[in-house]
């Protein structure tokens, strides 16, 4: 049992030290080791990894991570786990896809997968972990490298000087335990997949590394486009924006900053056009498809390339029925396609960041994006590392993304109670993402006073939008509250109704009539869609939800583990009566729209 083993040490000790799990804490895995990918090519580390759950931590205890492979028959010792062979998972996924046993699982994992490297003393190696839930640790050949927090954003390890040449063994302990310091906390309206459930890649760069390439148009200008670059081991670098500009980028310390004169076709949902971007400095070189636009507010206007838009948007969580969080191209494609036929212009991606492909894909087909962190409800906001945790996701999030022109909104939080605290932590991420991308609107999904029906939230004055969740009709029954709330209140910032929606069970067990009906949704949908559009104030919606999705706090006998406030059922195809009524509101929107050019 490896008790007696030298890989653990003092391992009987160990039994009784439960600060075991300290010395691989240290949080080091965070935005600032990003590297600028795309372009590049990458090697896939996904496809079949060796796997073990491992409910009391007993691989950390036992230094599992360190064992080296040997023949069952040559151990002197029992093993607890064998690494090297066994139980073999698909990387990506979620393990409570996989096997019924583990549905429930929260804890931590082991990944074990080889690596055969050739020797490279001219190059850097970097492993890029699309996304793992919540908590990954990263060893190679026996070493801690560092851990990373947060359950949807992207992390880098820098492996150069970590390798040999031959066979290497990297392990990932990924642990989606639910705790109270973290972000979301332990307490969601969706489900809690856990494992590696995003691509996982090696990239391959010369010394020389482009870490970071921002692209936008200049602040209130169509003429003039702003370049940043982060650059390792270069003085200097060359951009190259196709049919548009060719520049030389000088660099102090490894950062080089210019503007470009030069007016693009502006990317719109009409037109989004995508200009070819290629960054060259020395051996390195990465490629990014781009679009340039503004996005600004005035009053309680929203203004897209200077003229006001009304977001015609949908809701969508990353969930499958089958897949889990994993999410395919033909997942998104389908999604965008419900979006069309939504007449949607807006979506958007509640309650953490989605797949780096759906902006991608949002850019192409014209669709503008909220995109999110998930702080969510009664996150610990006093705590100084849950908001390094939040910033550090909400960074993440932004490198990630922020050459999308489709993105243009970060939401900082969801339904947060307005306290002294979390108003100093939000406030502080909404100017975090200021400082980071002053391109960009702030919003939140803010509070509305009950009492005295009004909007009311001390936050506000730190966004751009408020976002609004209002459940009128459904969890608060009078409805014409909702009426009430839009006269009472007077925002001098435009309003987004971030949520709205009701829950309808169309399966043969859903009732026909009532609370969870199809008919009931569908009735919200019309009152709803009536009352919001005679607020002038408001300028736009999301309501709550493209799909069904799974959660653990929905246990009722129309629920039975889901949340069916979907305007499609779960199978993603079967749509319920509310969502031609939300398209037919949106026609008309879009047909307004046009009339008066805006
Ligand atoms: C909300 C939450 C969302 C829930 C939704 C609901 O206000 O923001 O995460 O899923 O309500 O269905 O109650």
């Amino acid at each position: 049992m490896l008790e007696r083993s030298e890989l653990a040490e003092n391992a009987l000790a160990a039994l009784h030290d439960e600060g075991y799990a300290r010395a691989y804490d240290a949080r080091n895995l965070t935005h600032r080791g990003m590297i600028f990918t795309g372009g590049r090519v990458a090697q896939s580390l996904d496809g079949e990894w060796n796997f073990c759950v491992d409910l009391l931590d007993t691989g950390l205890r036992q230094k599992w991570f360190a064992m080296q492979p040997q023949p069952p028959s040559e151990r002197s010792e029992p093993w607890d786990y064998d690494p090297f062979m066994g139980e073999v998972v698909p990387v990506p996924s979620n393990w409570q896809m996989l096997q019924d046993k583990w549905y429930f699982f929260e804890g931590g994992s082991w990944y074990t997968r080889p690596l055969d490297l050739e020797p490279d003393p001219d190059g850097r190696l970097f492993l890029r972990v699309g996304a793992a839930s919540y908590d990954c640790k990263v060893f190679l050949n026996g070493t801690y490298l560092g851990n990373h927090l947060g359950a949807s954003t992207p992390f880098f390890v820098e492996l150069t000087d970590h390798v040999r040449p031959g066979r290497n063994w990297l392990m990932l302990f990924v642990d989606n335990r639910r705790q109270a310091d973290r972000v979301p906390m332990q307490n969601t309206d969706w489900f809690n997949y856990g494992g590696v459930y995003r691509e996982v890649s090696l990239y391959r760069t010369p010394r020389t590394v482009i870490r970071d390439l921002v692209l936008s148009l200049a602040p209130d200008s169509y003429d003039r486009i702003t370049a940043r670059v982060e650059i390792e081991g270069a003085d200097s670098a060359r951009l190259q924006i196709e049919g548009l500009a060719e520049v030389e980028i000088p660099l102090t310390d490894g950062v080089g900053e210019i503007e470009i004169a030069a007016s693009p076709r502006l990317w719109s949902p009409e037109d989004p056009h995508l200009y070819d971007v290629t960054l060259t400095a020395g051996a390195d070189q990465v490629r990014d498809r781009v679009g340039f636009r503004q996005i600004q507010r005035r009053g309680t206007e929203i203004l897209l390339n200077g003229s006001p838009i009304w977001l015609r948007g949908i809701a969508v969580h990353e969930d499958d029925r089958d897949l889990g969080k994993v999410t395919t191209e033909e997942d998104l494609i389908r999604r965008f396609d419900h979006a069309r036929d939504l007449n949607c212009n807006f979506m958007r991606l509640a309650h953490y960041p989605h797949h780096e492909r759906a902006a991608q894909l949002a850019d192409e087909r014209g669709i503008l994006i909220w995109a999110e962190i998930p702080v969510y409800w009664a996150i610990d906001f006093p705590n100084p590392a849950t908001r390094a945790d939040a910033e550090n996701q909400l960074a993440e999030l932004i490198r990630r993304d922020r050459n999308r022109a489709s993105v243009v909104i970060w939401s900082i939080g969801n339904e947060n109670a307005d306290t002294d605290a979390r108003l100093d932590f939000m406030s502080g991420l909404a100017a975090h993402a200021r400082a980071m991308d002053p391109t960009r609107l702030i919003a939140a999904a803010c509070l509305v006073n009950h009492q005295t029906l009004r909007i009311e939230d001390r936050l506000t004055e730190h966004l751009d939008i408020i976002g609004i969740n209002e459940y009128y009709g459904w969890y608060d029954e009078d409805f014409d509250d909702l009426g009430r709330i839009g006269k009472n209140s007077s925002p001098d910032r435009p309003v987004v109704i971030s949520e709205t929606g009701a829950d309808a069970d169309i399966s043969p067990e859903g009732p026909a009539e009532g609370l969870f009906s199809e008919a009931y949704q569908a009735e919200i949908y019309r009152k709803q869609t009536a009352t919001l559009a005679g607020l002038d104030y408001v300028k736009g919606m999301s309501p709550w939800i493209l799909y069904d999705f799974r959660t653990e706090r929905r246990q009722g006998i129309y629920q039975r583990g889901w949340n069916r406030k979907g305007l499609i059922a779960a199978d993603k195809t079967t749509r319920k009566a509310a969502f031609d009524i939300l398209a037919a509101f949106y026609a008309e929107r879009a047909k307004e729209a046009k009339e008066t050019g805006s």
